[in-house]
């Protein structure tokens, strides 16, 4: 059995529960996986701030993950909050959504568009198209200015699949990703809406982690993932010593 870890970092219980639905949807049934919202951070992401908020939560479930054995971890938050130290404490692979959606975008066709939440936080979006080595096939960001929270409203999911077939058009792109965890069961529709193929970087992190983990891959623990030297934290991050 592989056990993945499914880490919504925002505190939206709803929303982690349509995000594990998801993951366990496409999971093989060797697979089991198991999806937390942290017990502190915040109740959505959609600012720097809330970012940085949402990382000591990742990494506590990340540590409790390596206690519990683990064997791959998923981010579920479009701007991969946290990816890079958790690889640092995790043994097994961790993927960030984005990451992982940008890269089976690019398997699939030669551009593709990204539709997000808040205007704000399409700068982070291309920093991580940027980072991942996408800036020239992510052929365009586009926010749907709906608050991650609302994503659940009827009205809002039809906002959204209209500026994804928008988006497509207006890039002329050959593939979508959909920029928010809370995005994750709109794929259908907006296939049928797009006609081009829809990443939901939820569904994609499960499959690539567990096909990690089937080729017997681990995140390296030389150079830079290297476990971090032990140090005393304090006030309030004093249980995060190492
Ligand atoms: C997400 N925020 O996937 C991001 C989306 C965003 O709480 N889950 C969040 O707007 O960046």
């Amino acid at each position: 059995m592989t056990h993945i870890k499914v880490i919504n970092p925002n505190t939206a219980l709803a929303m982690t529960d349509a995000i594990g639905r998801c993951a366990r949807a496409v999971a093989s049934p060797s697979t089991t996986v198991t999806t937390v919202s942290p017990s502190m951070g915040p109740e959505s992401i959609e600012s720097h701030y809330d970012e940085a908020l949402a990382v000591p939560g990742v990494l506590a479930e990340v540590a409790a993950g390596e206690r519990e054995g683990v064997d791959a971890y998923v981010i579920a938050c479009f701007g991969d909050p946290g990816l890079d130290a958790a690889r640092e404490l995790a043994t097994g692979p961790v993927l960030g959504i984005a990451e992982a959606a940008m890269h089976a975008a690019t398997m699939l066709g030669r551009g593709f568009s990204v539709v997000t939440t808040l205007s704000r936080t399409v700068g982070r979006a291309w920093d991580l198209a940027h980072r991942y080595g996408f800036a020239t096939a992510c052929r365009g960001v586009h926010a749907s200015d709906i608050p991650v929270l609302d994503l659940e409203r009827p009205s809002a999911r039809a906002a959204v699949i209209r500026l994804c077939a928008e988006a497509v058009e207006r890039d002329g792109s050959d593939a979508l990703v959909l920029g928010c965890a809370g995005m994750a069961d709109f794929c259908a529709e907006v296939s049928r809406a797009t006609s081009v193929p829809v990443i939901d970087g939820v569904s994609a992190a499960t499959r690539f982690a567990e096909s990690l983990v089937a080729l017997g891959l681990r995140t390296s623990a030389r150079g830079e993932y290297a476990p971090p030297r032990p140090k005393r934290y304090s006030g309030l991050l004093r249980d995060f010593t190492y």
